[in-house]
């Protein structure tokens, strides 16, 4: 090895990294073609409409390959296909003079920049995506007739986009939010999307509502501020006058809200939904997504420094794991309740902001999702998805989850404005891999050539044709459900329980979890400016949990009230008790799955990142070896010091270079999962001990409970940056082997410093 940083993996830099998630598929095949037909529509002779509809993992990548353009080796034209001479000056009269109307190129050219931008989705607005493929595991026709999950070893498209909620399309991804997780399934039999948080229940029960959670949870009105957060007081006001919003409020108020990474976070479905087999036969289902890398958060402070120092975070880690080969993964699993046991828990199937605990209904694995594929480009892909949980196929099926029913009208409705018009499904990341056609025609860019005489049905012009499909043969039918009711706006008696799964969810959480929630909501509502806000939300808190409710009120400086909550969900011609909240104990007092710390896994460092922490001085020699055992366990690893470029080194091999990838200017220790400090000259420490940066370094790693592994002669500095306590031992290895690092780093953090 010539360069410590020839052995690294991954390039900081967004530029892109070579390996096997970015090979830009399809460009090559391109290439190949005849260039004049390289522009999208031409192409599509290449790849037949039965090529496209076959059912693998390329299916889609192969679809895509249609659009792709790369523009290497071709003249630059305007969108006419005219050669441009020059693209740099505007058409002038004279070198001094005024600028020609004209200049059609130049007038091109800036009219199209003009309108590059489209409006941003109105939440979850800032996200990042990636392909990848489904494998079924085990197949399920006994449940559900979905052809994509009939057969073992079936693989499927999809396509992921994580997202925040509140934060507008340029804001950190690193906020106390919900996290989207939606998934577009490119199936043989149409798209199916799986439009998944990554809590499991929601903040309320009817749809009716969202607009006033989420005008009160983004900027205040006035002002324009706070950015993508819930800190502030329109958004307590809204929560503390809808007691529904508990269960989701300790979700968010959990290390949940706080991803290390879009790869180490669970996915939900959140609402039932129904599976329909061959036999019309329909079971209830509820849809989880499982990473293998583990549950794994951040602690708030570190987020929160993270805004500033990378507010790409997650982007760019996404972005690097699949470039780097490390590709994520989920296991997609599913909770089945049979129809007959609709009424059999305690709570009701229909509620959003409940869900089925996993000790009364077993995720069953059915699959696996695996991101193999980074996007060619963010604007056509993952800005233009357009994801809807109405995108179903035969085989899944609706509940009446007054959520999910509004949802249903949403999705189709907010792309109008965003994508421009009804022909959206044509977008080469929405386009289905199998046949569309129907009498649907012309608006907004439309870019099929409808062909034919007709365009309506019943006909007799072109024999009926394109004909309607028998549900044996595949046809879409909706399951049978018989409905019987009054025209009433009103909420179901039994959504009236508000608080049981939240206390289930607190009790849930082991004792570092609980702090971080009470931390969380002394933060969240200690920056709220009206006391009364505060005021009603300890109501709120005091019926999950007395001794929560004081922390908070402590931290405020304010007592709990002695009343109960407000209950302001109702017209005012209603009851009062038609809409009274009903007490209820959780029917189980402990669920471990709705941990992460106690669900923790700690047997590999696989994807996380190191920092080895040295200067000018360092030992070339000790280095390399620490190096090279974090790299060989899959782990990333960036030499840090106070320059970037080639360190002078002490000790043995120091011919052999040494270079820092990062310097302290350029990276922070919140980027990193844990440290390794090296050992070095006198001087060296020296350094490190005089540039408080250094200091800084060592010591958030520590208020973070980060691991650090110190050597030789720099364990005073560090004990020193740390508080000054040599006994402290949580987490520190002191002149540790590469293996012993190596394990004190699978722990993760430690918590309990
Ligand atoms: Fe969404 N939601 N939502 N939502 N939602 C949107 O659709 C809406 C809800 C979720 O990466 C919008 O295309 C209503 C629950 C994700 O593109 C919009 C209601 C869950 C994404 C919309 C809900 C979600 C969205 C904005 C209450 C978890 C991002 C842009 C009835 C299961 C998808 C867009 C992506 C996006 C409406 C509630 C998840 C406005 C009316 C519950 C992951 O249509």
């Amino acid at each position: 090895m010539k360069n410590s940083s020839e052995q690294q993996p991954l390039d900081p830099s967004y530029s892109t990294i070579p390996g096997k998630g970015t090979e830009p598929a399809g460009v090559s095949e391109i290439k190949i073609k005849d260039k004049s037909k390289e522009r999208m529509g031409e192409a599509d002779s290449a790849v037949s409409q039965e090529q496209r509809s076959t059912t693998s993992d390329s299916a889609k990548q192969q679809d895509r390959a249609v659009n792709k353009s790369s523009g290497i080796g071709n003249p630059l034209t305007t969108n006419q296909g005219v050669k441009i001479n020059d693209d740099h000056h505007t058409l002038k009269a004279g070198e001094r003079g005024p600028s020609l109307l004209e200049d059609f190129i130049m007038r091109e050219k800036i009219t199209h920049f003009d309108h590059e931008r489209i409006p941003e989705r109105i939440v979850h607005a800032r996200g990042s995506g990636a392909h990848g493929v489904f494998e079924v595991t085990r197949p399920i026709p006994e449940y559900t007739k979905a052809k994509f999950l009939s057969e073992k070893g079936k693989k499927t498209s999809v396509f992921v986009r994580f997202s925040t909620v509140a934060g507008e399309r340029g804001s950190t991804d690193v906020p106390r939010d919900a996290r989207g997780f939606a998934v577009k399934f490119y199936t043989e039999e149409g798209n199916y999307d799986l439009v998944a948080n990554n809590m499991a229940p929601f903040f309320i029960h009817d749809a009716m509502k969202f607009p006033d959670l989420v005008h009160s949870l983004k900027p205040e009105p006035r002002d324009g501020v706070p950015q993508a957060t819930g800190a502030h007081d329109t958004f307590w006001d809204f929560i503390a006058t809808s007691p529904e919003t508990m269960h989701m409020i300790l979700w968010l108020m959990s290390d949940r809200a706080i991803p290390r990474s879009f790869r180490m976070m669970e996915g939900f479905g959140v609402h039932t939904f129904r599976f329909i087999n061959d036999e019309g036969k329909s079971s209830f289902v509820k849809f989880h997504l499982k990473p293998k890398l583990g549950l794994h958060s951040l602690a708030w402070d570190e987020a929160q420094k993270i805004s500033g120092k990378d507010s790409d975070f997650h982007r760019r880690d996404l972005w690097d794991a699949i470039a780097s080969g490390n590709y994520p993964e989920w296991e997609f699993g599913v909770q089945i309740v049979p129809e007959e046991d609709e009424f059999k828990f305690d709570f009701d199937l229909l509620d959003p902001t409940k869900i089925i605990p996993e000790e009364l209904v077993p995720v069953m694995p059915v699959g696996k999702i695996t991101l193999n594929r980074n996007p060619d480009n963010f604007f056509a892909e993952t800005e233009q998805v357009a994801f809807h949980p109405g995108h179903v196929v035969p085989g899944i099926d609706f509940t009446n989850d007054p959520l999910l029913q509004g949802r249903l009208f949403s999705y189709t409705d907010t792309q109008l404005s965003r994508l421009g018009g009804p022909n959206f499904h044509e977008i080469p990341i929405n386009r289905s891999i199998c046949p569309v056609s129907n009498n649907q025609r012309d608006g907004m860019h439309r870019m099929q050539i409808d062909v034919g005489e007709t365009a309506h049905s019943p006909n007799r012009i072109s024999d009926n044709q394109p004909y309607q499909v028998p549900e044996s043969e595949g046809g879409f039918v909706s399951h049978r459900e018989r409905v019987d009711g009054h025209k009433i706006r009103a909420r179901s008696k039994s959504f009236l329980d508000h608080y049981s799964h939240a206390i289930l969810f607190y009790n849930s959480q082991d004792e570092v979890e609980k702090q971080h929630i009470k931390d969380a909501f002394s933060f969240e509502l200690g920056k709220c400016k009206r006391e009364s806000v505060k005021v009603n939300m300890l109501k709120l808190i005091n019926q999950v949990d007395e001794k929560l409710a004081n922390y908070v009120a402590y931290q405020l400086g304010l007592e709990v009230p002695e009343e109960k909550p407000e209950n302001m969900q109702h017209g005012p011609d209603a009851h009062p008790e038609e809409y009274d909240t009903v007490f209820k104990q959780p029917e189980i007092s402990d669920s471990p799955a709705l941990s992460i710390l106690r669900n923790n896994p700690k047997d590999s460092i696989a994807t996380r990142k190191y920092a080895l922490l040295c200067d000018d001085g360092v030992d070339g020699a000790a280095l390399r070896k620490m190096k090279q055992a974090l790299l060989d366990q899959g782990a990333m690893a960036r030499v840090v010091a106070s320059h970037q470029g080639v360190l002078q080194q002490t000790g043995e091999g120091s011919d052999i270079t040494v270079s820092a990838d990062d310097s302290l200017l350029t990276t922070s220790c919140v980027l990193f999962d844990g440290i390794v400090v090296l050992n070095g000259s006198g001087e060296m420490v020296d350094s490190m001990e005089s540039d408080p940066r250094y200091k800084e370094f060592v010591k958030d790693t520590y208020k973070h409970y980060k691991p650090i592994a110190v050597h030789g002669n720099a364990l005073a500095f560090v004990m020193n940056a740390i508080g000054d306590d040599l006994t402290i031992e949580e987490g520190i290895v002191k002149d540790g082997t590469p293996g012993e690092v190596v394990e004190a780093f699978k722990q993760g953090r430690f918590w309990n410093r």
